[in-house]
């Protein structure tokens, strides 16, 4: 078969493991990363085993063994950086948010349409095979109508003020944080999951830690902090938010985001109340899904491939009893994403999980609503998702 060259642009926190999922594909050859100057590319070059690093990433994208670009940059590079892969061309994977706003992400979209590339956003909650089997039980009836959807991604990380990274910076994070960098999963896991798409937002929005202490450098995600001088910068984005929501078949839900909340890591939980029954998955302890009877004893469905349905298998890669993580499931979203480019990026042929583009606009129109909700004093706020080519 013939082998695939990538080059990854951006290598902070999550970059390690798209490399990672790469090379457990075994058949990508990753050629070169990019970084913001030539020393730190070469550092990270070396740290994660890359032959060739480059300070320009237009360079990396020009690069002839080149065909897929994963962009990891934080947010506000998203725009120039997909926009100059597309335009050469290439088949892209961009972490999310997709981009600072829906006006940005709406331009990425129709740009990614028009290249006739495979465009991949990495919701990659979507590769837990659980998530796979919950949303085949709603599809398949066995939950009945939903009339329900609830949960929170909590995390803990900015607790600390001395935490200061590109996420509280708008130039570089956009206006919001929480809901941004962990709203944007929730909100895609809730709707990928129940099939029904959020119609309005009820936004409340909070900065629970307004001054942060900045040792100059971006802190990387979940990184502890350094010693050292440090200065004082005013945040303004929010790091805590609750959301109530109106689901297009009449369904109601709300969610909670935190990034500021001692104890709570990477913790995503997330409810679907049908009229037959409930189904609940929490993202730290993902091989559980648990399913809430009201007539019989309510059970837990633990992932084995002898007991999920047949279209999750490629998604389970372990027996029953052996667990599997955060990182196996990235690699599900990156082997879908690589099983599209070897077929270019034909609509047809994109694997039924694979978040697009199309996902990643979406869920900027959502947030743009979220904020738009909490500054007009926490109003209604209808979605304005518009359809691919249409005029303004
Ligand atoms: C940091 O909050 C972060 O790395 C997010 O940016 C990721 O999308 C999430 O999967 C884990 O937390």
């Amino acid at each position: 078969m013939k082998r695939v060259g990538m080059g990854l642009i951006g290598p902070g926190f999550v970059a390690e493991h798209h490399l990672d999922a790469v090379r457990r594909l075994g058949d990508v050859d990753i050629v070169a990363i990019a970084g913001s100057s030539q020393d730190s590319a070469d550092r990270k070059a070396r740290a994660y085993k890359v032959d060739r690093a480059y300070s320009d990433y237009h360079a990396l994208i020009a690069d002839p063994a080149v065909h897929v670009i994963h962009n990891t940059t934080p947010n506000h590079l998203h725009l120039p950086v997909t926009l100059a892969t597309l335009a050469a061309g290439k088949h892209v994977i961009s972490d999310k948010p997709l981009a600072l706003n829906a006006q940005e992400g709406r331009k990425l979209r129709d740009a990614a349409i028009a290249a006739k590339v495979a465009h991949v956003v990495t919701f990659n909650y979507r590769g837990n095979p659980l998530v796979q089997q919950a949303r085949g039980m709603v599809v398949r009836g066995e939950t009945g109508p939903l009339s329900f959807i609830h949960g929170f991604y909590l995390q803990d990380w900015m607790a600390d003020a001395n935490v200061y990274s590109w996420r509280s910076d708008p130039a570089k994070g956009g206006v919001t944080s929480a809901l941004g960098d962990i709203g944007s999963h929730w909100c895609d896991v809730a709707e990928h999951i129940s099939g029904l798409k959020i119609t309005s937002v009820l936004a409340d929005l909070t900065t629970v830690i307004p001054v942060r202490y900045s040792s100059g450098a971006s802190a990387e995600a979940f990184s502890s902090t350094s010693t050292g001088e440090r200065h004082a910068v005013q945040v303004r984005s929010e790091d805590l938010a609750s959301v109530l929501l109106r689901f297009e078949n009449g369904a109601k839900g709300c969610f909670s985001v935190g990034q500021v909340l001692p104890g709570h890591k990477n913790d995503l939980q997330i409810e679907f109340n049908g009229r037959t029954c409930s189904l609940k998955w929490k993202q730290e302890e993902q091989n559980n899904l648990w399913i809430g009877h009201h007539d019989r004893a309510n059970c837990t469905l633990a992932k084995d491939p002898s007991l999920v349905s047949k279209d999750v298998l490629p998604y389970v890669h372990l027996p029953g009893g052996h667990q599997e993580a955060w990182s196996d499931a990235f690699r599900n979203l990156i082997a879908d994403a690589y099983q599209w480019i070897r077929e270019g990026g034909n609509p047809a042929a994109k694997p039924a999980a694979l978040p697009t583009f199309e996902d990643g606009y979406r869920s900027t129109c959502l947030i743009e609503a979220m904020l738009k909700s909490h500054a007009a004093g926490s109003a209604w706020t209808n979605i304005q998702h518009l359809p691919a080519n249409t005029q303004d």
